[in-house]
C-alpha cells in the first residue's frame, strides 16, 4: 500500500476560542457513503493494547482519534503502512479487505469510527491467514 492509496479526509472546523473548537463531516459529502452506524472507543487504559486485527469482506468505514493518540496499522496483504492518528480533523477511510490493528494508545484516546453498513460478523476476517488467502482469490 502507498501513500496515495491511504484515504485521508479533512474535516472543516471552527474555533470558538476559548469556548471549543466544532468539527463537521457530512454524509455523502465529506463521508464518502451514506452512514449507517457510528460507534466510538474510549477508556484505553492499557496502552499496550491491541484492538482490529481484522479485516472486512465488504464494510467501508471511517476512523477518527477525537481525542488523544493511538497508532493505526494497515495491510493490504503485499505491503504495510502505520499512521499516527492524532489530529481529531483526519479521517482515515479503512476499505475493504485491508488488515488493520490500533495500538499504543495515549490514556485520553477516544476513537471515532462511521460505518457503511450495520453490524455483521460474518463481515469480519479475523484470521489472518484466512486474510491473505481471501485475497489472494
Ligand atoms: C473495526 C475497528 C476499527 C457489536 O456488537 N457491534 C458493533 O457495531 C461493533 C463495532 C462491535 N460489536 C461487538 C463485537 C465484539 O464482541 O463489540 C465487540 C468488540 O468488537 P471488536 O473486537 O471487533 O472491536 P475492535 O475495536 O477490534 O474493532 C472495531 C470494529 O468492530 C471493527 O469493525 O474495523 O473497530
Amino acid at each position: 500500500m502507498n501513500k496515495k492509496d491511504v484515504d485521508i479526509i479533512t474535516l472543516q472546523s471552527f474555533l470558538d476560542a476559548p469556548d471549543g473548537r466544532l468539527f463537521i463531516g457530512e454524509a455523502l459529502k465529506h463521508i464518502p457513503f451514506a452512514i449507517k452506524r457510528f460507534y466510538f472507543i474510549n477508556q484505553l487504559a492499557d496502552s499496550q493494547a491491541i484492538r482490529g486485527k481484522h479485516a472486512h469482506k465488504n464494510l467501508e468505514q471511517v476512523i477518527f482519534c477525537i481525542n488523544g493518540s493511538f497508532d493505526l496499522g494497515l495491510d493490504d496483504g503485499r505491503q504495510k503502512w502505520n499512521i499516527v492518528m492524532n489530529n481529531p480533523a483526519h479521517g482515515v477511510l479503512l476499505k475493504k479487505k485491508v488488515w488493520h490493528t490500533m495500538t499504543n494508545f495515549s490514556p485520553n484516546c477516544v476513537i471515532l469510527v462511521v460505518a457503511n453498513d450495520y453490524y455483521d460478523e460474518n463481515d469480519y476476517i479475523r484470521n489472518y491467514d484466512e486474510f491473505v488467502r481471501y485475497i489472494g482469490e
